[in-house]
């Protein structure tokens, strides 16, 4: 197995036995890295472009160390010297490194389900982008003079993208090609449910209809489609299926419940979160 030796990570060496086969542990490292200047111990993932062609020699650098499946900690390249879009290699799904202007990506993840008990299947790749203003803006008083072990071990940054009202997307592109929105709802009430009720109570069956009402029987999410679920100032939540509008809802408990998929104590995708804290705090440090 391959063990980390990045400078600083909040990585640990992979678990040989995880507990959710969907972690990253199952996607193909390679090499122990250590890199000076600082690399994400970012799952499987390589960089295909880069839009600042006029500066070669950071292409080159870029490539370098992002073809062995590292992104840079973002801390040492603006929102304009990153990659266009990095891939990963699970999946072979690409995300652009920034959405909408100024939403940072910050880990990608694999969202898997057990079908009859027997085998799981991918369902979709998924990237978290937080709003690098938003994130300046909030989060650096607080954050940004402690060090990455102090970050490690401070609860309140561990769910910090979560609480705090700060832009976020996550961006779901389905690999699976059969998914009926039948089976869409059913595992929604299940995962968005469960966190409705574990932070909400248990009054909000009018909540979960709200939002799976706006799945309408014709919507088609054939593989490849991609959702986007974004967090809005004021914790509006804003779904769209590739670039169209399907609805937006006002409800801090529904963004929490679905951020928390993702991002909260038992995620879909353990490892992108760890990416999401590491890559978080580089950007705390600039
Ligand atoms: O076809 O029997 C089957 C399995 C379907 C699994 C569906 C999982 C849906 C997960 C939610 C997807 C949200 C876009
Ligand atoms: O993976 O269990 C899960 C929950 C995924 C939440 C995705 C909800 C968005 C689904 C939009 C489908 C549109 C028909």
């Amino acid at each position: 197995m391959v063990s980390f030796r990045f400078p600083f990570s909040f990585s640990q060496p992979p678990n040989p036995t995880p507990a959710t086969p969907s972690s990253a542990t199952s996607r193909p490292f390679t090499a122990a890295v250590t890199l000076a200047a600082g690399a994400a111990a970012f799952a499987g993932v390589a960089a295909v472009t880069h839009t600042n062609p006029t500066n070669p020699f950071l292409q080159n650098a870029l490539n370098f160390f992002l073809a062995d499946r590292s992104l840079p900690l973002w801390g040492s390249l603006s929102l304009n010297d990153t990659p266009a879009s990095v891939v990963d290699s699970k999946t072979g799904v690409s995300f652009p490194s920034v959405l909408d202007g100024t939403r940072r990506l910050l880990g990608i993840g694999l969202r898997r389900k057990r079908v009859l008990g027997l085998k799981n299947i991918d369902v979709y790749a998924y990237g978290i982008y937080a709003d690098d203003i938003d994130v300046k803006k909030l989060l650096s008083k607080k954050y940004g003079k402690l060090s990455l072990s102090e970050l490690k071990q401070n609860k309140e940054y561990n769910d910090v993208l979560l609480e705090t009202d700060i832009g976020v997307t996550v961006r779901l592109q389905i690999v699976y090609g059969k998914l009926s929105i039948g089976s869409v709802r059913s595992a929604f009430e299940e995962s968005v449910g469960t966190r409705l009720q574990k932070f909400g109570g248990s009054d909000n069956q009018e909540l979960l209809q709200r939002f799976t009402s706006q799945f309408k029987d014709e919507i088609k999410i054939p593989r490849g489609s991609i959702i986007d679920l974004s967090r809005e100032p004021g914790y509006v939540l804003r779904t769209t299926i590739d670039g169209n509008d399907v609805g937006s809802i006002q409800s801090k408990l529904l963004c929490k419940s679905i951020l928390d998929l993702y991002i909260g104590e038992e995620p879909f995708d353990k490892q992108a979160k760890e990416d999401v804290k590491l890559n978080l705090a580089s950007v705390l440090q600039e």
